[in-house]
């Protein structure tokens, strides 16, 4: 089936024998869809792309709450030849005029609530078609899709054509589109379903958002792949997990799903048929790896990835999930620690930057030749800027970033589009962005902020000018008034003082 379009092709093949079982579980409403039922949805909207005038190529944006319809338009969007590029629900129109600007969407598809605030947006940057799709399953997107027929066979698409474009922050402030190819995407499903020997026996709960590489591409490719079900789930909830774990078998989350899932008094006993729980997108801390063990008797078997690479290591589904570590490269990965100054390889141990070359690493950023250049080099190795480094017997343990990038619950925030919103407002002089520890988000940002003389602006007037300007996860949790930024000679802002310095801001809190 869909024999001449690849991603399609590969994601089909386990449910062909098993029509009828259960692919999605929506938790919220226990509504079950079968493979065939999702599959023929797929194909409907495919048909609508189609009949839309969608062209091979031609990106699908979307910026909707997460729900099966959203899975739908993701394998439709393959179906029609089409590139998927979701957005986080989270984004403000400002922020999306960015990404309709860059991306040339032919279609975007909105939640039916913003439509009045997105439709001038869409229209200033010629997207032909204006979607909608709401949390409850209706909206034009669903319209068209019904006005269509089952039995589209797919658009033709080879392992090199594009599949999906997932924006990543930039450092410079700029978010940069990260092209994924039909290869990139099955070929890193394939490698995970084994190493993580994912069956048709298996239920997934699935509470990560549907704009990420984890939830989208890791979650729902390799359920696919090994014809798996997903308990899908609108939001992370701790209650409804425990409740849920005793009729499924494998959990993948940040972090911070196991930070909070810890507090839960049933975890112990919700826990006893799961099989395994993955983390990854931030690191684990080995004190919250230990826990999880004492009180599950199971070790989460943490893994490594990112936007522009898919997964690149797993700790071993048998043999030692060594807490602290990444685990060892996947079949097929190579996974190299240079010097960061001179790019040649190092040895024994050392610490230096991680460079990855495999079948899933990115085609190149979207319209940015020149940043591509800068970090995919000419012999394909692609310059993570995570640093680490390789134990003897092929552990990784990620030891920092050389990109000035927080990760909060799994959201990365470059402070640098922080400090220039900040930069901007009356009064202030300078500011500097910093992740500082936090209990419950792994890191939060905070901001040191030097105001003119003469000016005396409070948190309010700070916070109130960014929102609506930015997305609430990027939003500092902390604001530090200071009478200057500590520099270097160069005069070069030093943020690891400012890290010391603000360290302990949430040690004892749970904000
Ligand atoms: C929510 N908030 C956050 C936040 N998430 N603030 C900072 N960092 C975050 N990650 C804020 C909201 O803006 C809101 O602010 C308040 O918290 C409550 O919002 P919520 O939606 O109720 O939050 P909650 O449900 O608690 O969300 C926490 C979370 C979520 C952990 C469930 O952050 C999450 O789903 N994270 C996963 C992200 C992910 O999938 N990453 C994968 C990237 S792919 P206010 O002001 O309105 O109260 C990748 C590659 C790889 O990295 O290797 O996988
Ligand atoms: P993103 O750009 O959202 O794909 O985020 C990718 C980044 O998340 C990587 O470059 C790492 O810095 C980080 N990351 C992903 N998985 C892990 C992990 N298991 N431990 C630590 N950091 C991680």
């Amino acid at each position: 089936m869909y024999e001449s379009n690849h991603l399609a092709k590969h994601l089909r093949t386990a449910s062909l024998k098993q029509n009828d079982a259960v692919f999605i579980h929506n938790h919220e409403n226990d509504q079950l869809i079968s493979f065939e039922n999702f599959f023929q949805n797929a194909e409907k909207i495919a048909s609508a792309l189609i009949s839309a005038g969608i062209k091979p190529g031609d990106r699908v944006a979307m910026q909707v709450e997460k729900s099966s319809s959203v899975v739908e338009l993701y394998f439709g969007t393959i179906l029609a030849g089409a590139c998927f590029l979701p957005l986080n629900t989270a984004y403000v129109p400002e922020e999306i005029d960015y990404f309709l600007r860059d991306s040339q969407p032919a279609i975007f598809v909105c939640d039916t609530l913003k439509i009045q605030g997105l439709t001038k947006i869409a229209k200033s940057n010629k997207v032909c078609h204006l979607w909608t799709l709401s949390a409850d399953g209706t909206g034009t997107l669903v319209d068209a899709r019904n006005a269509e027929s089952p039995g589209f066979n797919g658009v033709k698409r080879d392992h090199d054509d594009l599949a999906a474009i997932l924006y990543t922050s930039g450092t410079t402030g700029r978010s940069k589109g990260a092209m994924l190819t039909h290869m990139n995407l099955q070929s890193n499903a394939e490698t995970l379903f084994k190493s993580w020997h994912f069956t048709n026996k298996d239920i997934l709960i699935h509470a990560l958002p549907l704009y990420h590489t984890h939830g989208l591409f890791v979650a729902t490719n390799v359920s696919l792949l090994a014809g798996s079900s997903m308990l899908l789930m609108k939001n992370f909830n701790t209650d409804a997990i425990c409740k849920r774990m005793p009729q499924s078998s494998v959990m993948m989350g940040v972090p911070t799903f196991y930070v909070r899932l810890l507090e839960h008094p049933d975890l112990n006993n919700a826990a006893k048929n799961m099989r395994l729980f993955i983390s990854g997108s931030a690191p684990l801390l080995s004190q919250t790896h230990d826990l999880w063990k004492e009180v599950t008797g199971q070790a989460i078997l943490e893994r490594y990835g990112m936007t522009e690479t898919n997964m690149n290591t797993s700790n071993p589904y048998y043999g030692e999930r060594r807490a602290g570590t990444v685990g060892i490269s996947l079949p097929g990965i190579e996974l190299i620690v240079t010097d960061p100054s001179t790019g040649r390889i190092l040895k024994d141990g050392r610490t230096g930057m991680i460079e990855i070359r495999g079948p899933n690493v990115f085609k190149g950023y979207w319209g940015m030749p020149k940043k591509t250049a800068e970090e995919l080099r000419d012999n394909r190795f692609f310059i993570t800027g995570d640093l680490g480094k390789i134990s003897k017997d092929g552990y990784i343990t990620l030891v920092s970033r050389s990109k000035d990038l927080i990760i909060s619950a799994g959201y990365n925030i470059y402070p640098k589009e922080i400090e220039q919103l900040v930069n901007l407002i009356d009064g202030v002089l300078e500011s500097a962005v910093i992740g500082v520890p936090h209990p419950d988000l792994g890191e939060a940002v905070v901001a040191a902020i030097v105001l003119e003389s003469g000016f005396s602006l409070n948190e309010d007037i700070i916070m109130d000018s960014l929102h609506n300007r930015i997305a609430n996860f990027k939003l500092p949790k902390k604001l530090m008034f200071v009478k200057k930024l500590p520099r270097n000679s160069m005069g070069k802002i030093q943020k690891n003082i400012l890290r010391e310095s603000y360290g302990g801001t949430f040690s004892n809190s749970l904000d």
